[in-house]
C-alpha cells in the first residue's frame, strides 16, 4: 500500500509501525520518538558495534545445529510476550507504566523470549537463536536505554530418542563432552537445584536430567564468555600497538578496558516464570557486578503448550548492549543510536576488533526538579525500588512474582482496569516525559531526595537530570528550554505541582 515505512503515520485511532497498521486504544502509550526506532534494526546493520557482537556470539553457536532468527518484527501479543511464558495476569511487567502497549492485547516486545513458543512449534532444529530490538519502560542512565538487543538461546532434546526405560541425561552429558574448554573459571556457589530456592520441575525432570540440563547450558555460557573476552584482549593489543598516545593509556581515562583487571566472573541464582532452576550471570567490571543475562532450564509447560512435550531443554537471554560494551569500552549505551561519523567510522567486520576511541568529553548541565505528587496519589512500591537510577533492577519484564506481588497496589491490571485515572506515580512515567522531551540529549535521571508532608501527607519528590550531548556543548540555554519543557509536561501528564 504506502511506499514508504519511515517515518511512521499516525491518524487518529491507528498507529503504523514499520509498514503495519494497528488500531489504538485506552492501552496505548508508544511515543513517536519509539516507534520510528523500530526501523532502526541496528542488529542488522553492516559494521555496527551491536551486529558485529551479534555475529562474535553466533560464532559460539555453530550452524547448522544451530539456526538464526534475526527478522522478527518486534510488534507482538500479550500472549507471546505475557502468558505464554507463565506470566501471571497481575505481573509488574505487564503494567503500563513498564511496557509499550500498541493496544490491548498488542505490545512491544520486552524480551526475545516472547518469540520462544512459535520457534518450539516450529520445531526446525536442536538449538536456536533470536536476535532482535527490544522495548521496555525504564530507568535513564549510561546502561539503560527504552530500545536496546537481546539475544535469545535455547537448546532442547527429544525425549523421543532416548531408549525405553531411560532418561536423557546420557546423551545430555555426551553433547556436553563434545563442547569446547572455555578455558575460564566462573564462581559458582550454589547447588544446581534447591527445593525453595530455585526447584527442580520434578514433574518433568529426573534430578540427573537437570544437572546435565544446566552443566552443559553454564558450559555453553562460559564458552561465549570466553570468547567475547579473548576478543576484548586482542582489541586492547591492537589499540596498545596502533596508538601510543590513545586516551587509553591516560590513568585518569574514563572508558577502562575490561581487559584491564583479570576476569572476574559469577553465576547466581535467579527467577524467572518462565524457567526453574534459573540463574543470572555477572561480570564485575568498574567496579561493580553487572549483570549479562538470564537463563535457566525451560519450564516445560512451554514446549508442552507448542505442541512438543517431548522436547526438554534450556534457554538464555542476554543484553547485546551490554556486550558490546564490554568489547568495545563504550561509555555509554546512547552511542550505539549516534549516526556520528567518529563512532560508525570506529567499527568495521574487516578490520580488527579495537576499543571506542571516545571523542572529547562535552560538559554535563545538571537541573534539578522538585515536585508535590497529586493529592492522594499512591506511589507504587517498587516504583521507588529503582530510583536512583541503575542500582541494577534490570528485571523490567521479568520481576519476581512474589515481590511484585506486594507492589499489585497501584499497578494497573491491564486485564481488569479499564480506566486511565493515574491511580499511581511511577518513575517510568517521568523517565518517559524526559526521553520525550530531551531524546538523546539526557544522560541520566536520578531521584536524590523524597519526603512526605507530615501535615497534608503530601509527597515531595526531587530528580536531579543530568543533560549531556554526546557530540557537541550544549548551550545552557538550550538545556534552560529543554528544562522548562519537561517541568511544564509533569504538570501537565503527571498533574505534579512544581516546587
Ligand atoms: C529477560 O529479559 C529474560 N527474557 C531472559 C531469559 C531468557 C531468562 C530465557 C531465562 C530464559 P532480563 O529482564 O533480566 O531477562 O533481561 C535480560 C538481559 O537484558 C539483562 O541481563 C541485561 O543484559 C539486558 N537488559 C535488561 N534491561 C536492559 C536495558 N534497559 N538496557 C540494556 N540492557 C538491558
Ligand atoms: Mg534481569
Amino acid at each position: 500500500s504506502s511506499s514508504t515505512s519511515f517515518p511512521p503515520i499516525r491518524k487518529l485511532g491507528i498507529i503504523a509501525i514499520g509498514d503495519r497498521k494497528y488500531p489504538t486504544d485506552e492501552w496505548t502509550n508508544v511515543p513517536k520518538h519509539i516507534t520510528e526506532a523500530v526501523t532502526r534494526k541496528l542488529h542488522l546493520q553492516p559494521d555496527h558495534p551491536i551486529c558485529l557482537t551479534r555475529k562474535l556470539i553466533e560464532s559460539a553457536f555453530p550452524l547448522p545445529l544451530w539456526k538464526y532468527h534475526n527478522k522478527l518484527f518486534p510488534v507482538v501479543t500479550t500472549k507471546q510476550n505475557f502468558d505464554s511464558l507463565n506470566f501471571p495476569v497481575d505481573h509488574p511487567g505487564r503494567s503500563r507504566t513498564d511496557t509499550y502497549y500498541i493496544n490491548r492485547n498488542t505490545v512491544l516486545r520486552t524480551h526475545t523470549s516472547a518469540h520462544q513458543a512459535d520457534i518450539f512449534h516450529a520445531n526446525l532444529t536442536d538449538g536456536f537463536l533470536i536476535s532482535a530490538d527490544v522495548y521496555r519502560r525504564d530507568a535513564i542512565d549510561r546502561s539503560h536505554y527504552p530500545v536496546f538487543h537481546q539475544m535469545e538461546g535455547a537448546r532442547m532434546w527429544d525425549r523421543k530418542r532416548a531408549r525405553p526405560g531411560e532418561d536423557l541425561s546420557e546423551m545430555i552429558w555426551k553433547d556436553f563432552e563434545a563442547l569446547p574448554d572455555p578455558g575460564i573459571i566462573v564462581e559458582d556457589p550454589n547447588p544446581t537445584f534447591d527445593p525453595v530456592r530455585n526447584p527442580l520441575q520434578a514433574k518433568h525432570h529426573s534430578p540427573a536430567e537437570c544437572e546435565a540440563i544446566a552443566a552443559h547450558l553454564k558450559r555453553s555460557i562460559e564458552i561465549v564468555v570466553a570468547t567475547i573476552f579473548r576478543a576484548a584482549k586482542e582489541a586492547a593489543a591492537n589499540n596498545a600497538s596502533s596508538s601510543s598516545s590513545s586516551s587509553s593509556s591516560d590513568p585518569s581515562d574514563d572508558n577502562p578496558s575490561i581487559t584491564d583487571e583479570p576476569l572476574k566472573v559469577r553465576w547466581i541464582e535467579a527467577y524467572f516464570p518462565f524457567t526453574s532452576p534459573s540463574w543470572e550471570l555477572e561480570v564485575f567490571w568498574q567496579g561493580d557486578w553487572l549483570e549479562l543475562l538470564g537463563c535457566g532450564v525451560v519450564n516445560q509447560n512451554i514446549p508442552s503448550n507448542a505442541g512438543v512435550p517431548s522436547q526438554i531443554g534450556w534457554a538464555f537471554g542476554i543484553g547485546l548492549e551490554r556486550i558490546a560494551m564490554l568489547l568495545y569500552s563504550i561509555p555509554d549505551i546512547r552511542l550505539f543510536w549516534s549516526q556520528d561519523p567518529r563512532f560508525l567510522s570506529q567499527f568495521s567486520a574487516k578490520k580488527p576488533i579495537a576499543p571506542f576511541i571516545p571523542f572529547s568529553k562535552y560538559p554535563a548541565c545538571y537541573k534539578d526538579v522538585s515536585f508535590w505528587l497529586p493529592p492522594a496519589t499512591e506511589v507504587a512500591e517498587g516504583a521507588e525500588a529503582g530510583a536512583g537510577a541503575g542500582e541494577g533492577d534490570d528485571a523490567a519484564a521479568t520481576k519476581d512474582v512474589d515481590a511484585a506481588g506486594s507492589s499489585a497496589g497501584g499497578m494497573p491490571n491491564p486485564h481488569t482496569s479499564s480506566t486511565q485515572a493515574p491511580t499511581a506515580f511511577h518513575e517510568n512515567d517521568v523517565m518517559e516525559i524526559v526521553r520525550d522531551v530531551a531524546q538523546d540529549l539526557i544522560e541520566d535521571v536520578k531521584l536524590m531526595d523524597e519526603f512526605t508532608h507530615p501535615k497534608t501527607n503530601r509527597k515531595s519528590m526531587m530528580y536531579r537530570l543530568n543533560y549531556r550531548s554526546l557530540e557537541r556543548t550544549l548551550t545552557n540555554q538550550e538545556a534552560n528550554e529543554l528544562h522548562s519543557k519537561v517541568q511544564d509536561k509533569l504538570v501537565e501528564i503527571l498533574g505534579v505541582e512544581l516546587r
